[in-house]
């Protein structure tokens, strides 16, 4: 019904009774449909049209408010009051002037059941990031979809390429054999429908295969699929056991955003295309309680790369349009999680309304916030846990681990200091919550691993011994697996190899991948199984056994690592009570020797830039 009533909207794109060139005609609902016993109640309605000025709204069997109008007379808000128990099915609302009657479509849908979904996600999973464009092209009907004709293109890195959810779905059985337990999707929204003209790199137009630059927060972009095909994909996968988190953007939408020159209240956005400040990116002042308010406004405020449209959370409609499109979206496709955009970007006291809305309505469901920043006393300020000196608490419980990202880089990467990722490890007690931290060795925002100064497949092995054994919630970026390699965005998003039916080199299956594809892959698999199994990996405490300049072993549980991140093989000795285990364990990855016990102490030996797990 949902799905008809979608396709209804976006086919006809008129609705209602035209009776004459001034009656009032609905042409968007948001959201189209909402929940009885929901913990948002009334829900407000942000109806599109022409000729509303003067317009009421009756609400058959439910309740609704007053209508309130923008001044173009595009833009109607009431609020919707659906009575305790209403039963799921079609409510139809209407809006009349004195001019005519137009019908607005609007669903009381039932609740999916909660078992098996907004699971939220934890140490306890490894997250897959898939850019849902370039993993797998699943479905080749929608490559060229009609209203949107002529913007794909796989020679060109910023165009799109057709992969799609159809493909990820059909790529869970390789995904469920790697061993992740959730799946990070870049947004799904729909984007621009055109080349975009105005964001332009070496004189080329450019397109939103990406996902960040949201036309309608209520549509699936149509060369990835509709919300149908969303929810076949969140089925498969959670049957899979394996758990879905929805990338969202709250800061800004496309330029072409049909709001930029039509905004439904005049602080819908902050500025306008005309006059708005650039943002300046001074994120620390954010944090500092020293600045004074108007010095943060232009990164707060300031609209992307001069470009994109800023969203103003501070007008009281704007913030309930965020949120609740948000819970409609957890509502709709059973997500599990939420990985949000430009965290520092957005007032915190809505972060606060948001993360509250989120958990009143599913308590498990959390966020991971992004704060690219190399700095942990930046990152540390946004995490949830505790009010800052602005007396807010925005209640966040993940952030992305940078700080570490870019010292394990430069040790495992590049081959300088291991200590130093011990040290930075020695930063966390800035954390509310270190342990909740997502952790990662790329992602689409980074060149990839293979790309550092000096990155080696051994390096790269490495580098995902220690992520996927150190505290943190790992994260596997789709390639580095194989160690794709590719240098900055868009370089950085190359087609998964073997997703695409033309493509001669297929890495989704062991007999396409070469020697080296295929040695990463099976230490990440037999790494991903370690942690399965063993659930110190997981939960346990880390405790140093010894740091030296590249060389480290650390304990989780009865699990000891000992990594060498030198360019020569490296023997450890430790005294064996530390070592712990009464019959010395073979490393488990296979790769180093047997421990040889003697004389009170174990003497482990490490290949050149290798890791071990005992
Ligand atoms: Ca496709
Ligand atoms: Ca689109
Ligand atoms: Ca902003």
């Amino acid at each position: 019904m949902l799905r008809a009533l979608l396709i209804a909207l976006s086919c006809c794109g008129v609705l209602g009774s035209a009776l004459s060139a001034q009656a009032p005609v609905v042409e968007k609902v948001d959201p189209p449909n909402w929940w009885a016993d929901h913990s948002i109640n009334p829900v407000r309605l942000l109806i599109r049209g022409r000729n509303l000025a003067g317009a009421r709204l009756e609400c058959p069997q439910l309740a609704c408010s007053t209508v309130t109008l923008n001044a173009a007379g595009t833009y109607a808000f009431a609020d919707v009051v659906i009575p305790r128990g209403t039963a799921a099915g079609s409510y139809p609302l209407a809006l009349r002037t004195n001019r005519g009657t137009a019908s607005v479509p609007f669903e009381v849908s039932s609740p999916l059941p909660g078992a098996g979904r907004f699971q939220g996600f934890s140490a306890d999973d490894v997250i897959y990031l898939i850019m849902p464009d370039r993993f797998a092209n699943g479905d080749t009907t929608n490559d060229e979809p009609a209203v949107s004709r002529g913007i794909v293109d796989r020679s060109k890195g910023r165009r799109y390429h057709g992969g799609d959810l159809a493909g990820v779905r059909q790529k869970l059985p390789y995904l469920e054999d790697l061993g992740i337990t959730a799946i990070w999707l870049n947004p799904i929204y729909d984007n621009t429908n055109t080349l975009d003209t105005k964001e332009v790199y070496d004189n080329q137009a450019t397109t939103a295969y990406h996902g960040y630059h949201a036309t309608d927060f209520y549509g699936v972009e149509e060369h990835f699929g509709d919300l149908a095909e969303l929810r076949r994909l969140v089925a498969d996968a959670h049957a899979a056991g394996i758990k879905i988190i929805l990338d969202m953007v709250a800061n800004h939408t496309s330029a072409y955003h049909p709001w930029v020159t039509d905004p439904p209240t005049p602080t819908w956005y902050n500025g306008t295309a005309e006059q708005h400040v650039a943002n300046t990116w001074q994120t620390w002042t954010l944090r500092d309680a020293y600045s004074p308010a108007p010095m943060r406004q232009a990164t707060l405020d300031g609209w992307f790369i001069d470009l994109l449209p800023d969203l103003n959370q501070n007008d009281p409609e704007v913030a309930r349009y965020i949120i609740q499109n948000t819970l409609w979206w957890i509502g709709v496709a059973g997500i599990d999680g939420i990985r949000q955009d430009t965290w520092p970007y957005v007032p915190r006291a809505f972060w606060r309304d948001w993360m509250n809305a989120i958990h009143r309505e599913y308590p498990t469901v959390n966020v991971v916030g992004e704060v690219l920043d190399g700095d942990p006393v930046q990152v540390a300020f946004f995490q949830g846990g505790r009010a800052q000196f602005d007396g807010i608490d925005d209640e966040v419980e993940s952030l992305f681990d940078f700080p570490l990202f870019y010292a394990t880089r430069r040790a495992f990467g590049e081959g300088q200091s291991l200590r130093e990722v011990a040290m930075m490890l020695a930063r966390d007690l800035l954390y509310p919550n270190p342990d909740a931290l997502v952790t990662l060795n790329g992602l689409h925002d980074v060149g990839r691993f293979m790309n550092e100064r000096g990155a080696t497949p051994a390096g790269l092995r490495l580098a995902f011994t220690f992520l996927l054994t150190a505290r943190g919630i790992p994260l596997i970026y789709y390639g580095d697996e194989i160690g794709m390699a590719g240098g900055n965005d868009p370089d950085n998003r190359r087609d998964f190899p073997g997703g695409w039916k033309a493509d001669a080199h297929n890495a989704f299956v062991a007999a396409g991948r070469t020697t080296e594809e295929q040695a990463t892959w099976s230490h990440v698999q037999r790494l991903l199984r370690l942690r399965a199994a063993r659930p110190e990996l997981r939960r346990a405490p880390m405790e140093n056994l010894r740091v030296d300049e590249q060389v480290w072993v650390y304990r989780r549980g009865n699990t000891v690592m000992a990594l060498n991140n030198g360019a020569q093989p490296a023997t450890v000795r430790l005294p064996a009570a530390e070592f712990g285990a009464a019959a010395l364990p073979p490393d488990a990855l296979g790769v180093c020797g047997a421990p040889v016990a003697a004389g009170g102490y174990v003497a482990v030996t490490i290949p050149a830039r290798s890791g071990c797990v005992f």
